[in-house]
């Protein structure tokens, strides 16, 4: 969790179209807009350095720019986002990517994997297989992390459920934020972790960045515990992204 570099995309006007699994009306373009607008403050003001890209009107979900790529300070990688709308963000991510990055590896063709389904933790990375990330894509992205040196774990994330980290993001070295039924599965036993009070289910997705948490603002009972525990809490307005299942960490690849 302690990054120099982030990557964010602008919002494009078609982000109103995004993919949701439950229609709660559309998010407004400039609502988004100013999510976004504080978003990349919050990450200046936390001490990392932002490169904005241009919004992509033909992807609507293109604001989201950690599914279609993994970053590391030693390299990245280039994803299949495991749905038929957000496949070719990765074709317009790579060069990017290689213009950035000495070391580009591309996920090959035999799987999908988002990387919304990734979660970087300092035993191992962890793949959440989903809707999204099927068997083959995250053996392929095993291989794919083994040439960068990275150990890492296939799990599963619960049914229903958008992406892995759509229920848990890490707090510190061994802390995690989880949602209670992702906490049941067991995948976190080596960690400890702080649930996340029952109806804030979608705080988990939260972004620890250097010495702050950003946590989406709609959550005060998570903003009070994390605040309880110590953390350094960031409160984040996500409600317009929200509508269209994203959470903090969907809008920025780190490193
Ligand atoms: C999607 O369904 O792909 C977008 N509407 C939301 C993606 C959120 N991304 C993430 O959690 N990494």
């Amino acid at each position: 969790y302690h990054f120099n570099s982030v990557i964010v995309r602008e919002p494009a006007r078609s982000v109103v179209n995004g993919l949701r699994a439950d229609d709660r009306g559309d998010p407004t373009y400039e609502g988004v807009v100013a999510e976004h607008t504080a978003y990349i403050q919050a990450m200046r003001d936390a001490g990392v350095e932002v490169t904005v890209l241009p919004a992509l009107e033909e992807f609507p979900d293109s604001i989201f720019v950690e599914d279609p790529a993994l970053v590391f300070p030693e390299g990245a990688i280039v994803l299949r986002p495991g749905t038929e709308t957000r496949l070719g963000e990765a074709e317009v991510t790579a060069p990017v990517l290689r213009d950035m990055f000495e070391t580009v590896i591309d996920l090959p063709e035999t799987g999908f994997a988002d990387g919304g389904d990734i979660l970087t933790t300092p035993k191992a990375v962890m793949i959440g297989l989903s809707a999204r990330t099927n068997q083959a894509g995250a053996e392929a992205l095993q291989a794919c992390l083994a040439q960068l040196g990275r150990k890492s774990e296939i799990v599963t994330t619960p049914e229903g459920v958008l992406h892995f980290k759509t229920d848990c993001s890490l707090l510190d070295d061994e802390t995690m934020l989880v949602t209670a039924r992702l906490a049941a599965s067991g995948v976190f036993d080596g960690f400890k972790t702080i649930i996340v009070p029952e109806g804030e289910e979608a705080a988990a997705n939260a972004l620890r960045v250097n010495d702050v948490v950003m946590v989406g603002s709609d959550f005060p009972r998570t903003i009070e515990t994390l605040e309880k525990a110590g953390y350094n809490v960031v409160p984040m307005k996500t409600t317009e992204i929200g509508k269209v299942d994203a959470g903090l960490s969907c809008m920025s690849l780190r490193w």
